[in-house]
């Protein structure tokens, strides 16, 4: 495993990650990064922001959902870093990944949505609700709001018929610290980052997009939109 990553996340998390994924469309990875992979990647993050753009429009394919921050496609990324491309491929990270969705996952092709930045950062910073065009996101957390109460939080519902569900009840929300990480059954689950709560809040994500040699990724314009 790389030196980024903890490799016991598993074992600390005990069994049935990989049957609660499958039930939630999602698991909680929390320290997946060690302190050192926070650091490196902390620092990557930070040389890469001044490249970053900033979006600030509703996104006509997810229902005009709102996306208010900054954000670098992976394109852009991979002319930059050596670190994040080479995370990404891990094989140990992508065998992790695999035993949690419970099948085998595989990197995605394309050269923009495969890792992506996205920065919060002002007040009222949000990324709206929306689907992903591949199954599985690995989300890691750079930077994150502290308190739950500042927002920044993840609102997802699995098994998701439309967008418009998660208003409506069973949606459940999470919160997560710098350094955590989770896993999403990202086609399926509906899912949002709640809007910052006010100035001084910064949460930074890089996001793995990963698929399955069966699926046929679903070909929305969001990618484009969002980091084109
Ligand atoms: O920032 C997050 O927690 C979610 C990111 C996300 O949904 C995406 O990049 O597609
Ligand atoms: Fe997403």
């Amino acid at each position: 495993m790389s030196p980024f990553l903890d490799a016991d996340v598993l074992t600390r998390l005990g069994p049935g990650s990989a049957a609660r994924f499958a039930r939630d469309g999602y698991l909680a990875l929390p320290g997946l990064l060690t302190g050192d992979g926070l650091a490196a990647l902390g620092r990557e993050a930070t040389g890469l922001e001044a490249m970053a753009r900033r979006r600030d429009f509703a996104m006509a394919c997810m229902d005009d959902s709102p996306r208010h921050m900054t954000t670098l496609g992976g394109h852009v990324i991979s002319e930059t870093s050596e670190l994040i491309p080479s995370l990404y491929r891990d094989r140990n990270l992508i065998g992790l990944v695999g035993q949690v969705a419970g099948e085998p996952v595989i990197e995605v092709e394309d050269p923009v949505e495969r890792h992506v930045l996205n920065i919060l950062h002002r007040a009222g910073d949000t990324h709206g609700a929306h689907t992903d065009d591949h199954p599985y996101a690995l989300v890691l957390f750079l930077e994150a709001p502290k308190d739950p109460a500042d927002g920044g939080l993840v609102h997802f519902l699995p098994r998701a018929t439309s967008l418009r569900t998660l208003d409506h009840g069973h949606a459940r929300t999470a919160h997560h610290h710098a350094g955590d990480a989770y896993l999403l059954r990202s086609d399926t689950t509906a899912h949002r980052v709640t809007p910052l709560a006010r100035p001084g809040l910064r949460r930074t994500v890089l996001n793995f997009a990963y698929t399955t040699p069966a699926a046929r990724p679903r070909r929305t314009p969001s990618a484009t939109d969002l980091y084109g």
